[in-house]
């Protein structure tokens, strides 16, 4: 089945209700029925093909959220193409590897973001694709689409440093609307207040698709802005919340009285992305009276475990395999652990997807019969609950955002005066982790420069908190640096 059909209760059905409100970082809203939705992304559909885009096609998009990221991935659905999000904080760098990859016939931008899309690469205006959408009939366009189809190709690490993209199909997207739709009670009374990037499977597979699948109503915002936060909560009053470890951080800083009441609304606060503390977990029910639901996925399945709705939500878990997935966890031979052991968990369902774009190597190391290696490490109690240990790789995830240590090596080790350099994720509190390097520099190594040079080449959450200079790097024998041996980082 493909989306479309999941959709169509709230596009078709309920094309006079309210379906969305947006507001933007400066204030300003926008209100919009599932017709006035159906209708844009008929138009945006009609223009698209009038540009020569059609079924399988890669049609990129770099652009902080707003509604026309919402009508661009209803055309995209409708038209059968494959919708590459890229991050918003992404610079050319990054943004080169990924368009050099996918290879979109276009990127959908902005003015104030078109500056850091590399050169050769077709971009498109998002107002002006607005502004020509605006002149197109309203009839629907669908090309059609089933379970194999790919609609996303989404960039992640995976198990390794070099990012690629995670070929997603209707199929894998529909499996995971629908059971988190039906696990976690949506019904089209609820109101989903989305905070979180269009441009990363959280907000987007879960978000907006439990949002159109089940039709209730959403308020988006452009971004989340901890400053805001309580009076969109108490504006808003919503029944569900989701969110990374981060924002439930920054949601502690609410007084107790308008959190007791925002908790008196909220039905229903999933937590996911990066390991929630079991301490967060217990402050957020003390104070919003709501016990949060913690789940686990990756880009490459979407969610596979989740602590139940209705029985225990277990602090430091992320509970049971949902009904679509099956869960094993294997040691280092490949054999199953016993329960409470560790080892590497492997999943299977119709929500994971069947490969990388154009990575056959990757590809094959990844899946065996079936099963996707996650590179999480985790144990299994006896009652069935899972918990998260760890990664095999030297993943950093910082406010629920990956960053792959090697990238930023890379660039550090392009700066003059930089002999040696290794970074490593290191606590915080809002964030979970942040990255902090290790370099091991000669005479006329410019600091100020470093900092220039990583800000102008990597996102703004990969930039590291702290450049700490060390004689040597520890390392093996082999030569391989022992990032556990590192001296530690003193905040101040
Ligand atoms: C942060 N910034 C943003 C955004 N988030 N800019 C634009 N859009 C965003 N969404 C920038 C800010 O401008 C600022 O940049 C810097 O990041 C930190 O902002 P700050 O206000 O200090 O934020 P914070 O309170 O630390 O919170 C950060 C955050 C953000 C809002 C929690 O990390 C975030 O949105 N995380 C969501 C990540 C996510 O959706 N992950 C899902 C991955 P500057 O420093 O230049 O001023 S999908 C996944 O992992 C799997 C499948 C799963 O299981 O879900
Ligand atoms: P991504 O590659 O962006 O899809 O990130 C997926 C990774 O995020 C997973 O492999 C996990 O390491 C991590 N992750 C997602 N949810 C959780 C969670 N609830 N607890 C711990 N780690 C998580």
């Amino acid at each position: 089945m493909s989306l479309l059909p999941l959709f169509d209760p709230s596009l078709l059905g309920r094309a006079a209700t309210p379906a969305l409100e947006f507001e933007r970082s400066d204030g300003t809203r926008l209100a919009l029925t599932f017709g006035d939705l159906e209708a844009r992304s008929n138009r945006l559909a009609h223009t698209l093909r009038a540009r020569g885009l059609k079924r399988g096609d890669r049609l990129a998009f770099f652009l902080a959220n707003r509604v026309d990221l919402i009508d661009l991935w209803l055309a995209g659905v409708k038209l059968g193409l494959i919708i590459v999000p890229t991050n918003v904080l992404y610079r050319e760098r990054e943004l080169r590897h990924i368009l050099t990859d996918a290879e979109p016939t276009a990127v959908v931008t902005s003015g104030d973001l078109a500056a850091f899309i590399p050169a050769g690469v077709a971009v498109w205006d998002v107002d002006q694709l607005a502004a020509d959408a605006a002149k197109q009939p309203a009839d629907r366009v669908a090309v059609a689409c089933g379970d194999q189809t790919p609609v996303s190709l989404i960039y992640t690490s995976g198990t390794t440093g070099a990012s690629k993209g995670a070929v997603l199909t209707h199929g894998n997207f529909v499996a995971n609307a629908r059971t988190l739709v039906v696990d976690w009670r949506f019904t089209s009374a609820d109101r989903y207040l989305c905070t979180l990037p269009l441009f990363h499977v959280h907000g987007l597979g879960n978000g907006i698709h439990c949002w159109l699948a089940s039709g209730c109503h959403m308020r988006l915002t452009e971004r989340f802005e901890h400053a805001k936060a309580a009076g969109w909560f108490e504006e808003y009053q919503p029944t569900v919340f989701f969110g990374v470890p981060a924002m439930f951080i920054r949601l502690l800083e609410i007084p107790l009285e308008r959190a007791q009441a925002i908790g008196r609304r909220l039905r229903l606060a999933v937590s996911g992305s990066a390991p929630l503390p079991a301490e967060i977990h217990e402050k957020f029910r003390e104070r919003y009276g709501s016990v949060i639901l913690e789940r686990y996925g990756m880009t490459e399945t979407l969610m596979n475990i989740g602590n139940p709705y209705a029985a225990e939500r277990r602090p430091g878990t992320v509970g049971l395999p949902f009904s679509h997935v099956e869960v094993k966890i294997l040691d280092e031979v490949g054999a199953p652990v016993a329960d409470g052991a560790t080892g590497e968990l492997w999943v299977r369902g119709t929500n994971v997807c069947d490969g990388y774009w154009r990575r056959p190597d990757a590809t094959a190391a990844a899946w065996r019969e079936g099963w996707f290696r996650t590179g999480d490490i985790g144990s299994r109690a006896a009652d069935g609950y899972i918990t998260l240990q760890g990664r095999r790789s030297d993943l950093i995830i910082s406010g629920g955002f990956n960053i792959y240590p090697r990238e930023i090596e890379e660039v550090i080790l392009e700066q003059p005066g930089v002999r040696e350099a290794t970074v490593v994720g290191r606590p915080d509190p809002v964030r979970g982790e942040v990255p902090v390097a290790y370099v091991v520099v000669v005479a006329d190594f410019d600091e100020a420069a470093l900092k220039v040079r990583l800000g102008a080449q990597l996102a703004s959450f990969k930039l590291p908190r702290a450049y700490v200079r060390v004689e040597s790097l520890p390392r093996t024998a082999l030569g391989k640096i022992q990032k556990h041996l590192l001296p530690p980082w003193k905040t101040s």
